[in-house]
């Protein structure tokens, strides 16, 4: 069971009839599991939810949403197509520049906003705020405020639940996999999750372009810090070659982490925008969210991004050095 105090949270959630649910651009299983999970949830109480995302939804996530697919804001965006809601939830982060393009429309509108997040930079957007950056996902904390209210759960809104907490875990892997993730687990599953049904849903339908890009990704494998610091890169003649879609760089990063004596990796990508979205994972030690937030970005300890100008060379030169700093402030061996 979680320490945090749900109470000013549920109390908000309690007075409202009309929800608007919204996370961060370039969603994640974390952020849309968690969404799903909370309108189910808000549903089972009588309050109506509805979905809406700063960018397109991944199809891979679209088996959480079997009624109707989320809503997604575009530039023609109209004040009208959102009359109608007197609560808005924030899931997954808490910052500013995440939620564009819809953070100064959502601030116009003066309703009061309850953010859930786990991240450890915040902007206090939210007027009430659930904030825990020891919890593991979002996805863990919707459960546990769930739990606490108590909201019934369909089988659906715990699929929805258990894959963002899957997510953000690596599927239980990561060491954020706690016994508090494990308990809110086997609670989804006694509400009906199948694990397999999940797993496959996740990690068993990629498209035959992902699998070509992550052959360029690994061909493009760059060791350095005697073997703790793992690089990859993909330009954006890699996505053209393989036919993937940008979208589909999501988890490629872990595979260089399977190499004994890899600490820390760090993927770099091309944007469509000729800048460098870079994306940074640690087994231990290194905390990634530091290096991330030197160059403007965020996350957490283990797993963190950033985005930079430039040419990938341009880039690679100056987050290998900033790593590199990093293993010697922490005494790893693979500082200089
Ligand atoms: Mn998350």
């Amino acid at each position: 069971m979680s320490s945090i105090d749900f109470s000013e949270a549920l109390d908000c959630l309690k007075k409202a009839q009309s929800v608007l649910i919204s996370c961060h651009v370039r969603p994640d299983g974390d952020s849309l599991g968690s969404a799903a999970g909370m309108a189910q949830m808000l549903g089972s109480q009588g309050i109506s939810a509805e979905i809406i995302l700063p960018s397109e939804l991944p199809d891979r996530y679209a088996f959480l949403f079997e009624q109707a697919r989320p809503r997604v804001v575009t530039d023609d965006w109209r004040r009208a197509q959102l009359r109608g809601f007197d609560t808005v939830v924030i899931v997954d982060t808490s910052v500013r520049a995440q939620l564009e393009p819809q953070y100064d429309f959502l601030k116009s509108c003066n309703l009061p906003v309850l953010v859930i997040d786990h991240h450890l930079e915040s902007e206090n957007i939210g007027t009430v705020e659930l904030l825990d950056p020891s919890a593991s996902a979002v996805g863990l904390m919707v459960a546990e405020l769930g739990e606490v209210w108590p909201a019934e759960l369909s089988a659906g809104g715990a699929k929805a639940l258990f894959t963002a907490i899957a997510s953000d875990t690596g599927w239980f892997r990561f060491p954020n996999a706690d016994s508090r993730t494990y308990c809110q687990a086997w609670r989804l599953l006694q509400a009906g999750v199948r694990p397999t049904e999940v797993y496959r849903s996740l990690y068993m339908r990629d498209s035959v372009g992902k699998i070509r890009l992550l052959g360029r990704a690994l061909g493009s494998l760059e060791l350095f810090c005697e073997g703790r610091l793992a690089c990859m890169s993909l330009l954006k003649e890699d996505f053209r070659q393989s036919r993937a879609a940008q979208t589909e760089t999501e988890g490629l990063i872990n595979e260089s982490l399977r190499i004994g004596s890899v600490i820390a990796a760090v993927m770099l990508t091309e944007d469509e925008n000729d800048s460098i979205r870079v994306n940074f994972r640690s087994k231990r030690q290194i905390n990634v969210a530091r290096i991330a937030e030197r160059f403007g970005g965020g996350g957490h300890e283990l797993a963190a991004g950033a985005q930079l100008a430039g040419s990938i060379e341009q880039a690679k030169e100056k987050i290998v050095s900033a790593i590199r700093e990093e293993f010697s402030r922490s005494g790893e061996p693979g500082g200089e």
